[in-house]
């Protein structure tokens, strides 16, 4: 038996191993090196620059949880922005929603969303809805240019390093706050509490900007034993709690109202940490 393994670095001194049955594809866009592989214990994976971003086996946990959290704060989602995630995970959760009635996705990196297509199909298919309109753009430029428009803004990117930099900077928060109505919510992926250097200034980043702001968890066993953080950034409603009058009818796997209150219940050495 071939014995190739992917191994992420997630520290100088962390990496987290996986066996690899098949390299699928492997490109280099002109933003980063993109690669599909096959796994045995995770299924089909992306990675982007090294780094997993997605398989078909656990997507479902940190697509449920960035899309079904800031989605069901919302009395009535209409229009959602979401910067990144060209896999198309996060749209397909998104449009799970009834009142969703348009979502934008702004990926930098039209590859990703091509290669998605082709190679992960269960995740990318939504992608092709009606509803979802596909800019190949820069998030960072794109929400500087509007005002009060969106209910709900996702921020589905890389960690900080490759392109998305700037996506954990307080201006960047500055320009999502304009872009959102009165009572928007934001929510963007900010790492592992204990082991990425950006977690702590992302979650500050975000609280000064925002009135009501704070991380919550989910475990990902695709990006490393542990928790894995989300971080609300909202104008009005409060982050643990789900609109009255909102029902789930999206189906899911990992999301459920109780754990989208027991999300943001954080053991105390990470509340410290805040
Ligand atoms: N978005 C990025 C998740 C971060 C992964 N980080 C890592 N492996 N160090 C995932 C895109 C899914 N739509």
């Amino acid at each position: 038996m071939l014995d190739i393994w992917f191994t992420e670095n997630h520290t100088e001194g962390y990496r987290v191993s996986w066996r690899v049955d098949k390299i699928l594809y492997t490109e280099k866009s002109p933003f980063q090196e993109i690669a599909v592989i096959e796994s045995p214990d995770l299924g089909r994976a992306l990675l982007l620059n090294n780094m997993v971003q997605t398989t078909t086996r656990f997507e479902f946990i940190y697509h449920e949880m960035i899309a079904h959290v800031p989605l069901m704060m919302h009395p009535r989602p209409k229009r959602v922005i979401i910067i990144g995630g060209g896999d198309g995970g996060t749209v397909r959760e998104v449009l799970k929603h009834p009142a969703v009635e348009a979502v934008e996705l702004v990926e930098i990196d039209e590859r990703v969303i091509e290669i998605s297509k082709e190679w992960l199909p269960e995740i990318s298919f939504a992608l092709g809805s009606h509803k979802v309109n596909i800019l190949i753009e820069d998030g960072l430029k794109y929400v500087k240019r509007y005002s009060s428009r969106y209910d709900v803004i996702i921020v589905d990117c890389t960690d900080p390093g490759g392109p998305s930099l700037e996506l954990f900077s307080r201006g960047f928060y500055q320009d999502v706050f304009q872009a959102l109505k009165d009572d928007g919510i934001m929510v963007s992926q900010t790492g592992s509490p204990t082991f990425s250097p950006h977690f702590k200034q992302a979650v500050e980043n975000i609280r000064q900007v925002f009135p009501h702001s704070k991380p919550y968890l989910t475990s990902e066993p695709a990006y490393m034993a542990g928790f894995w953080t989300f971080t609300i950034g909202s104008k009005e409603y409060k982050f643990d709690h789900i609109n009255a009058g909102r029902v789930l009818t999206a189906d899911t796997r990992y999301y459920t109202p109780e754990i989208h209150r027991a999300a943001f219940v954080l053991p105390k050495y990470i509340d410290q940490l805040i």
